[in-house]
């Protein structure tokens, strides 16, 4: 059954959850892409070890909350997602979270101690009959795009969307060839470097993975 987007998506059609508000700093990536593609998303914070209950609360009432997709971040052992997954037929993607728990505590972004791997191989190793899909490790805005393109079956606007954010791609690899055609390698390459160091020192280190 097709469904305009415009009125349906009035309720949230995606769930975006994680582990600590530490994760928020990399998650927001997922809301950013489901915004642009003007998918409504309900996010909040569940903690699979400081909220059990919680978690199999917010699972059993997924699918009536009307969310067909949830997308559950994790940092650490990442249990999150593939616990969701355990108690609800609504599809889960799983994004593995290398920078987590500074709390806001300070400037300083710490670390899991395998930078995220640890999380990646949790998310993606679930045993065969739980399934679970993982994106790459703090791949946020990866997780928000498959979203849409489950969504893409049956939202015809959305199909429409994502051919033009194809698109979109294409173009823009033709703008930089052709700057690198006009400069030449080597002063398209200093230019980069000099653009890479200003967002560097402009940007949110969680948004680079
Ligand atoms: C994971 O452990 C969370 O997703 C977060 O990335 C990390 C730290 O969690 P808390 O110490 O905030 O519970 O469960």
């Amino acid at each position: 059954m097709w469904h305009e987007l415009m009125t349906y998506s009035k309720k949230p059609l995606v769930g975006i959850i994680m582990g600590s508000s530490s994760d928020s700093k990399v998650m927001h990536s997922a809301a950013v892409i489901l915004d642009e593609f003007g998918v409504k998303h309900e996010d909040q914070i569940i903690s699979a070890h400081r909220t059990p209950t919680r978690l199999l609360d917010y699972a059993k009432h997924a699918a009536s909350e009307g969310f067909k997709v949830i997308i559950a971040g994790a940092g650490g052992s990442a249990h999150l997602p593939g616990m969701i997954a355990s108690h609800t037929i609504t599809p889960v993607i799983g994004v593995p979270i290398m920078v987590y728990n500074d709390k806001g505590q300070s400037d300083r972004f710490k670390f899991s101690a395998f930078g995220g791997l640890d999380s990646l191989l949790s998310i993606s190793e679930m045993p065969t009959g739980s399934s679970v899909v993982t994106v790459g490790v703090n791949k946020a805005a990866n997780a928000g795009l498959y979203a849409v393109k489950i969504l893409a079956n049956e939202f015809p606007d959305l199909q429409k969307k994502l051919k033009k954010y194809k698109e979109g791609q294409h173009k823009s690899v033709l703008i930089e060839s052709e700057e690198m055609k006009r400069l030449g390698l080597t002063r398209f390459a200093s230019k980069k470097t000099r653009d890479e160091k200003y967002f560097s020192l402009h940007s949110n280190p969680a948004d680079i993975s």
